[in-house]
């Protein structure tokens, strides 16, 4: 992370979605920051044009503008793990287990935004993926206090965020590993978590994401 005499401004949708992490590290590492929240009509279009209109130019001529972006002085950065490694660079084996997250990530925004179908009926067989994703994390956990091991790492903030969401789409999935629950509780813990958490929850869980 550069040190810019300027606060770090992050853009994203105003939901927990890809941003959560990144705001979590931000607080966690006690670097000055400011939201730039875009927030989408409602339902049943969902308009976006508050994104849309500004896409091409909000960046400036940066190529890539996306949703979350991180303008740090002089540089931007676009796509969540990107912005993650920027913000808090991870050792080699915390950087693998974030990435494997990416795949249960993916099937969390499927069934999330109804790409499985209607989310009453898609959950028995995402619960039942879920499991097979779980175990491995536990597997890949071991008796480490961290994904890298003793050290928290960016891949934390990922993996913590991928756990929790999940705990409130299918409430028990985290029964039987006692190790995620343990890590989740310690992640929750730490006290800029502990104190930033309800600020980010109370305003994206009621809209979803
Ligand atoms: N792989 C990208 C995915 C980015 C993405 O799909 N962003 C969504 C929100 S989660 C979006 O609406 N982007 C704005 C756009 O596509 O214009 C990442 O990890 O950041």
């Amino acid at each position: 992370m550069s040190i810019a005499s300027k606060p770090v401004v992050l853009g994203y949708w105003a939901i927990r979605g890809l941003a959560q992490p990144i705001r979590m590290l931000l607080e966690y590492s006690s670097i000055p920051y400011e939201e730039k929240r875009f927030e989408q009509g409602g339902a049943p279009d969902f308009d976006k044009t508050c994104w849309t209109d500004v896409k091409d130019t909000v960046l400036g001529d940066y190529p890539f503008p996306n949703l979350p972006f991180l303008i740090d002085g002089d540089i931007t950065v676009t796509q969540s793990n990107a912005i993650v490694r920027h913000a808090f660079p991870p050792r080699h084996d915390g950087h693998r287990s974030g990435a494997e997250g990416m795949d249960l990530r993916n099937r969390t925004v499927g069934l999330a935004y109804g790409r499985s179908g209607k989310f009453e009926d898609a959950v028995p067989a995402y619960a039942a993926a879920l499991r097979t994703h779980l175990q491995r994390y536990s597997s890949f956990l071991g008796d480490r206090v961290w994904f890298a091991g003793g050290e928290l790492t960016a891949c934390d903030f990922v993996m913590y965020e991928l756990l929790d969401q999940n705990a409130l789409m299918v409430p028990s999935c985290l029964e039987g590993f006692p190790t995620l629950k343990a890590f989740c509780a310690r992640f929750e813990a730490l006290p800029a978590i502990k104190a930033s958490k309800p600020q980010f929850t109370e305003h994206t869980d009621r809209k979803g994401g």
